[in-house]
């Protein structure tokens, strides 16, 4: 048998889970997660290793209608991403209708289902009744034609396999393009920014999630431990009134953000972690595309 290798994309609406499906089919958790709309900020590559084939999937930022500069950004990166690979998922939640966001997007693949061929999935299967499936299937089959239809659930695990097998078979015959075991090629300083963020949205509402940045500064050993990661993080607000929302009463909240954010690094490193996080106001860095440069935009 030929070895296949390539790249597949899923789009959709912010929110569709997307980010989720990676992490699935990757079997780790290469990309954070939220019930914040527009939670992913880059396009993030996962690899999946099988024996006959190397699948990488790039995980992209929800399709929507921009009201920052930021948020252009983050579509400019979606468009990117869609012409350079072999396979498109484009994903829609079982338990939302079919909407102008959706129908937006559709008309964007149009363009590109020519050359590339997109497969339909209904997500989050675990949240809807077989009734509801069957006709979110048929409601997105309204939309545009696509190669294949497939609902997923990868929450319970339903189908995720019978999926990766339909983007395996899109793939062209080559070598694999990625080191045998490496899940993802962010580099590490990137991951434990983005599980600080994924920490600090929890339980913040309203538009303070898109206000939130982080970057790591700094991860360096302790001197003199081998078991002990130091690691200097600015979580970035865009208004003073913010920082107050983030620090929470006598910094509590911040305390829990830190030390929920350690205990997911450390699983990552496999190494004990001293979080330093301090808050910084970058004013509305959002739409302001100097400071979006420095924060990696
Ligand atoms: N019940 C259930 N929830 C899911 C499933 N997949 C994702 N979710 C939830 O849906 C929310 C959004 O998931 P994400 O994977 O972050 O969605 P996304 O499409 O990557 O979102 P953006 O990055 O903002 O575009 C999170 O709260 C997930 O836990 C699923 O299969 N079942
Ligand atoms: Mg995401």
């Amino acid at each position: 048998m030929n070895h296949r290798s390539g790249f597949a994309c899923f789009v959709g609406r912010p929110n569709a889970g997307k980010s989720t499906l990676t992490n699935a089919l990757v079997g780790s958790k290469i990309a954070i997660t939220s019930s914040k709309p527009q939670t992913t900020r880059h396009a993030i590559r996962g690899i999946v290793h099988r024996d006959d084939a190397q699948l990488v999937i790039v995980d992209t930022p929800g399709l929507h209608r921009p009201r920052t500069v930021l948020g252009e950004r983050l579509n400019d990166i979606v468009y990117s991403t869609w012409s350079e690979v072999d396979v498109v998922g484009f994903c829609v939640p079982a338990n939302e209708k079919v909407g102008p966001g959706d129908k937006f997007i559709a008309n964007e693949l149009r363009k590109i289902a020519k050359r590339t061929p997109v497969l339909g999935i209904v997500t989050k299967t675990d949240l809807a009744n077989r009734q509801q499936i069957a006709d979110q299937l048929l409601a997105l089959q309204e939309v545009m034609e696509f190669a294949e239809l497939i609902p997923v659930s990868a929450s319970a695990g339903f189908q995720v396999k019978q999926l990766e097998d339909l983007l395996v078979q899109r793939l062209p015959e080559g070598p694999p393009l990625y080191p045998d075991g490496d899940l993802t090629d962010e580099p590490e300083q990137t991951l434990v920014a983005e599980l600080i963020r994924e920490a600090a949205l929890e339980g913040v509402r309203d538009e303070l999630p898109h206000s939130i940045a982080v970057t790591v500064e700094e991860m360096l050993p302790r001197e003199g431990r081998d078991d002990l990661l130091d690691v200097h993080a600015f979580l970035y607000v865009e208004r003073p009134s913010q920082k107050g929302i983030i620090l929470g009463h006598k910094g509590e909240r911040l305390r829990t953000v830190g030390s929920e954010a350690r205990r997911h690094i450390e699983a990552l490193l496999g190494t004990k972690v001293y979080l330093d996080l301090h808050i910084k106001v970058a004013k509305d860095w959002q739409r302001d595309p100097k400071q979006l440069r420095r924060l990696g935009f």
